[in-house]
């Protein structure tokens, strides 16, 4: 199955004919559903492209952490402090199995920590919007974390083992991550007036940055057709959306929230929700550096590179000491 399925903008998905011998026994592994390991021959491009996918995708879940972890001192009571410690502790360690993945394809985790702090390497959008309340834990919980379930199910059947398995775990937790945000919403919501105009508040800034999560439309998208036919992406980002809109509205319903879109409505024909045009403008404004939050994120994540800067030099000094004992001992 590599035939051009989405309508892309990136280069031309290159038929089996096409392909060199090497290359077509690659194409029907992948086609047969076997996994691609580290140390299989693969082309550069598949290489690159996971490179690019799982770095960026290990990066989110690190700057991910700070949005967070801003109301972890102001969570309203030692439950809800507990849990949210617990579930940005979880973000830190799903950064910490996609670096590792990515590490298999051999890239440095340095240098895509160099990346990162430079500005160079993409972390998703979402992240560049501020927590202002309360209700922001319980909307990122319930729809950002409930975008990111849609996006990452599929990577499970992802081609490549190393990333596929890190998925499996990653989205057993991210389960749970939902879970405790829509609670956080239903407790608003069966709360004062005012408790569910926050609620309310929260959804209307976050829905539309969370459909962004899924990236441009599928006219737009650069990777996805060659993603699709190597199996990293079995989804389109469209049909992702769609998904995560037919999921959300209902879960809005049960709470009393409306999301910020009139043009929502169930299409019977369809059997789907109909909904309005993402602000693309606004979309890549944000990708590009010009969210409300882009510098804050990288100047908090280059000082906490900074300030551990004595710690990584003591397990440096520690391990060169320790490998010395080990020479001088033998
Ligand atoms: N934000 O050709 P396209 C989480 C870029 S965190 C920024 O469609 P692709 C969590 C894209 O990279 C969730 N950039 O690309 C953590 C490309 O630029 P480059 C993170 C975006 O790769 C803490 C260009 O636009 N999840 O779970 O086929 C707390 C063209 O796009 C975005 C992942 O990373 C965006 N939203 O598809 C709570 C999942 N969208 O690279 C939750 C893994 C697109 O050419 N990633 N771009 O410079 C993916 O599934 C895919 O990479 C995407 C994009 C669907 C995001």
């Amino acid at each position: 199955m590599y035939a051009q399925q989405v309508k892309s903008t990136g280069a031309r998905v290159k038929s089996l004919e096409e392909m060199d011998a090497q290359e077509r026994a690659f194409q029907e592994r992948i086609d047969a559903g076997i996994k691609i390991e580290p140390k299989d021959w693969m082309p550069e491009g598949y290489r690159k492209t996971l490179i690019r996918q799982i770095s960026q995708h290990a990066h989110s879940e690190i700057v991910g952490q700070l949005p967070e972890g801003n109301w972890i001192t102001s969570a309203p009571t030692l439950d809800r402090k507990a849990i949210l410690i617990a579930k940005v502790q979880d973000e830190a360690g799903h950064g910490l199995y996609l670096y590792c993945a990515a590490e298999t394809l051999g890239v440095s985790r340095d240098q895509m920590t160099k990346d990162l702090l430079s500005g160079k390497a993409k972390y998703s959008s979402i992240f560049n919007y501020p927590t202002l309340t309360w209700a922001d834990i319980g909307a990122i919980g319930w729809l950002v974390d409930g975008a990111a379930i849609m996006n990452q199910v599929p990577l499970q059947r992802c081609s490549f083992g190393p990333y596929s398995r890190a998925m499996i775990r990653v989205c057993k937790e991210e389960s749970f991550h939902q879970r405790q945000g829509y609670d956080i919403m239903m407790k608003l919501c069966d709360g004062t007036v005012e408790q569910k105009e926050m609620a309310q508040d929260a959804l209307n800034r976050w829905w539309w940055p969370s459909l962004m999560m899924f990236g441009p439309s599928d006219n737009d998208s650069v990777h996805s057709a060659q993603s699709m036919a190597w199996k990293i992406k079995q989804d389109s980002n469209d049909e992702l959306r769609q998904k995560f809109v037919d999921q959300t509205v209902p879960q809005a319903d049960y709470l009393g929230l409306k999301p910020p879109d009139p043009d929502i409505k169930w299409n019977e024909a369809r059997g789907a929700y109909d909904f309005g045009e993402v602000d693309w403008e606004e979309f890549f404004r944000v990708v590009k550096g010009g969210g409300p939050c882009n510098k804050e994120r990288l100047a908090a994540r280059n000082k906490a590179w900074d300030d551990g800067a004595w710690f990584r030099d003591g397990l440096m000094a520690y391990a060169a000491t320790r490998d010395a004992r080990k020479v001088a001992a033998e």
